[in-house]
């Protein structure tokens, strides 16, 4: 019986992917290299500090820790100028609808991000009252696809791993949900996001039966 579901923040409820793109890029600029959108992907559901050694590995660069924690700080100013300028507007269509469908079944919601910027994304887009839990970036010691962060989503709103489904746009989290027996909504490319139970590609279309109907069909 599915009591609640835990939102992946960043491809699933909003698309900072092109904030953290915009940051990555500058600073690649900065270090003397292109990086581009394909480049991207191989950073999304993945932690700060992995996403500067990916980008390091596309330059060709390597690094000391010092200096790579300055370089990360760097890249994080920028990337939250873009988030101070976010608004309601930019949450991704579909979404508020369905979580009011969950909220008027008594259903919980929590957020399982691998960001430490999710706080303030939340208040910018005026959802952080939302959720009955908030774990992020700042809460986990593993990243994903270690389970960590969504089965402490779970314990948060009181529910057994069993009774939680995951909604995830990255592999690194589809894996982290499966893993931790929960089931998985892929929001995406089912190319990518193949190990979820079912992949949707938003939640324009999805609703609440949907869920129950997964619920069943699992
Ligand atoms: P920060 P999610 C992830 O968010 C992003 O997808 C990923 O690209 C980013 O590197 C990570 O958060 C860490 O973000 O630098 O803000 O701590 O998809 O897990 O919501
Ligand atoms: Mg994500």
């Amino acid at each position: 019986m599915i009591r609640g579901c835990i939102f992946d923040l960043d491809g699933v409820v909003v698309d900072t992917a092109k904030y953290h793109y915009l940051a990555w890029k500058r600073l690649a600029k900065e270090m003397g290299f292109d990086f581009t959108e394909q480049d991207n992907e191989r950073l999304k559901g993945v932690s700060r500090m992995r996403s500067l050694d990916i980008l390091l590995e596309i330059g060709g660069m390597t690094m000391g820790q010092e200096e790579k924690e300055v370089m990360a700080t760097k890249k994080n100013d920028w990337y939250r100028e873009y988030i101070l300028k976010m608004e309601p507007d930019e949450i991704l269509p579909g979404v508020q609808d369905f979580f009011a469908e969950l909220k008027n079944e008594g259903m919980k919601i929590a957020l399982g991000s691998a960001s430490k910027n999710a706080v303030t994304i939340l208040e910018q887009i005026g959802l952080k009252d939302t959720f009955d839990a908030i774990v992020d970036g700042t809460k986990v010691e593993k990243a994903k696809p270690d389970p960590e962060v969504f089965l402490k989503g779970a314990h948060e709103i009181g529910l057994m791993p069993e009774e939680c489904v995951v909604f995830e746009d990255a592999e690194a989290g589809v894996e982290a949900a499966k893993s931790g027996k929960m089931k998985c909504v892929g929001v995406g490319d089912p190319e990518i996001l193949g190990k979820a139970d079912i992949v949707i590609p938003g939640f324009q279309d999805f609703h609440l039966i949907d869920l129950q109907q997964l619920n069943t069909a699992l």
